[in-house]
């Protein structure tokens, strides 16, 4: 393969998940409740009724999850802190729990143990249940930011010699629209009286974006000033966005197109990126919010703009946009996956707002290098297929709707960097595994790692296989070499068995990659011929000693 076809050096590839998605034990040593635990076992609050008390049990299999990721040979792991474990109720001057520090701390020296390295998300919208009830959560400005801060700074303290990437906060959007003007999320305000006994829909959302821009600007501002020197990590904020294409080409949907790309990459109907590497928010928003929309004051500003090491992107798909519709959480246009013709922009996921489009992806990275001049770190990037969790394992571990996205995806990245020449870091798809999705519970499944939720045994997906192949092909060879010494060094000389070309190294444990004993049958067949040699193997090794 030729360089030019290659990643570039550096670059970052792993899987990511989210604690509240996977960790389940929600009791378990010391861990407070967040404003997720409850909330999912609401009726009607998810779709199947799950909640989060188990989820993929990652908290008591974090070692065999690791093995997973070892045996898929990924560079990087992107997860997120659970913050009531590590703050039982989250408060400044509340008590630390320490064991929550210690497994966050044994975690990440189990993933560099296997060559894997770190990048954590401080927030991924589990506040603590304690400071919702204490003063509203992300509604209360001065004591949000301060806790906010010094949860960031015990973080910091703990893991910051081993972590190199920090992400503050994931997807501001959906904490504020989801949580506090739809009402579907946690903490589950809006003005809907038929769902939500409280909440304001018209202000709360533009309140609570603001004050979620303003405590990741003040965490980054502590990095900078405290730990960045000595700790020499990156920084920065993780936003959810997808590529907007005009309806039609009238000029009224091509205006459509672009304020959805305000609202959105800006993010909807609030702009984070505008305020975070720009440094005002887009003319288009205050258009349509007036004064309800909250300004920061000059001394706020001046740690809001360039409050990011990088662009942390999460992106899915492609929105084809019509002027009009009420919506205002959308920058009042209507999104669509039917063009004009009748035809679809590409295969349809299990969840209603996906679809494959991988050439949005592919202009969303020139989008956001051109306007912010940013590197980008793709810190989210997946597909749900369709009645995935209908089928018995055997066949939903061939996802080759998934296969096709990424084929896209992956395509569309290399091209955005050799091509385009966009400054492109790091990709993560989600999800390691399929996991507790949010409103949907467990009825959607997005991992790359097929969960059987009654047993909790891990049945690697076609597509984690086709993942792995690919990124181990494009990785540069310099950074190849580089990285698996560093795996070698420190699992003892014996690199870990990769299912990306199925070697197996001589003190590679004979286990099948899914870290349980056995995985489905397709699996088993794979693995059983490879198992047996390595056995037969190791019993010659050990005669011959
Ligand atoms: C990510 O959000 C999350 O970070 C992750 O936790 C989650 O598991 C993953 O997506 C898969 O969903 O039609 O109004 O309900 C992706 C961004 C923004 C995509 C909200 C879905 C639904 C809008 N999400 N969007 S709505």
């Amino acid at each position: 393969m030729s360089p030019s076809h290659k990643l570039p050096k550096d670059f970052i590839w792993g899987f990511a998940t989210a604690a509240f998605q996977v960790e389940g034990s929600a009791n378990v040593d010391g861990r407070g409740k967040s404003i997720w635990d409850d909330f999912a076992k609401l009726p009607g609050k998810t779709l199947d009724g799950g909640n989060g008390d188990v989820a993929t049990d990652s908290y008591r299999l974090w070692k065999e999850d690791i093995a997973l990721l070892a045996s898929y040979g990924v560079r990087s792991y992107r997860f997120s802190i659970s913050w009531s474990r590590v703050i039982p109720l989250g408060g400044r001057n509340d008590p630390v729990n320490q064991a929550g520090i210690d497994f966050y701390s044994k975690f990440v020296d189990e993933l560099l143990a296997h060559g894997i390295q770190p990048f954590v998300t401080l927030y991924h919208w589990d506040l603590p249940q304690g400071l919702q009830d204490r003063y509203g959560g992300w509604l209360n400005k001065d004591e949000i930011v301060k806790d906010f801060t010094n949860y960031a700074k015990i973080c910091f303290e703990a893991l910051g010699d081993r972590v190199e990437h920090w992400l503050t906060i994931n997807e501001p959007w959906c904490c504020a629209i989801l949580g506090h003007g739809r009402g579907v999320f946690a903490p589950g305000r809006s003005s809907d009286r038929s769902r939500n006994p409280e909440g304001d829909s018209s202000t709360e959302p533009w309140i609570v974006a603001h004050h979620i821009i303003l405590a990741h600007a003040h965490a980054v501002k502590l990095y900078r000033d405290e730990y960045k020197s000595t700790q020499k990590g990156q920084i920065g904020i993780t936003l959810n966005g997808d590529w907007a294409l005009p309806y039609d080409n009238t000029p009224e949907n091509i205006a459509a197109a672009q304020h959805a790309l305000d609202f959105a990459i800006g993010e909807y109907p609030f702009s984070y990126a505008d305020p975070v590497y720009l440094g005002f928010y887009p003319p288009y928003m205050r258009e349509v919010l007036g004064d309800r929309m909250p300004d920061f004051t000059e001394e706020e500003w001046s740690v809001v703009k360039g409050s990011s090491d990088f662009y942390g992107m999460n992106t899915y798909t492609t929105n084809l946009c019509r002027a009009g519709g009420e919506d205002e959480f959308q920058g009042n246009v209507d999104y669509t996956f039917t063009r004009p013709d009748g035809s679809q922009l590409g295969n349809q996921a299990h969840c209603a707002w996906l679809q494959d489009y991988p050439d949005g992806f592919r202009q969303l990275l020139n989008y956001i290098w051109k306007r912010y001049k940013m590197p980008i770190y793709v810190t989210e990037n997946g597909f749900a297929v369709k009645g995935e969790n209908d089928i018995p394992v055997e066949e939903a571990v061939k996802d080759y709707d998934r296969i096709h996205y990424f084929q896209g995806t992956t395509k569309a990245l290399l091209d955005a960097i050799n091509v385009d020449g966009v400054d492109i870091r790091s990709y993560f798809p989600w999800s390691l595994l399929d996991n507790f999705e949010w409103a949907d519970g467990y009825t959607t499944r997005f991992g790359i790692t097929y969960v059987d939720y009654e047993t909790q045994k891990r049945y690697p997906k076609e597509s984690a296989r086709f993942l792995v192949k690919w990124f181990t092909e494009h990785e540069d060879s310099e950074t190849a070499a580089r990285l698996d010494k560093l795996k070698r060094k420190t699992t003892n000389g014996s690199s870990s068995t990769t299912i990306a070309n199925g070697s197996v190294s001589s003190k590679a444990d004979t286990k099948l990659p899914c870290g349980h004993e056995e995985g489905s049958p397709a699996t088993q067949q794979r693995w059983g011929i490879r198992a047996t040699f390595m056995k037969f193997i190791a019993a010659i090794l050990a005669f011959i000693r």
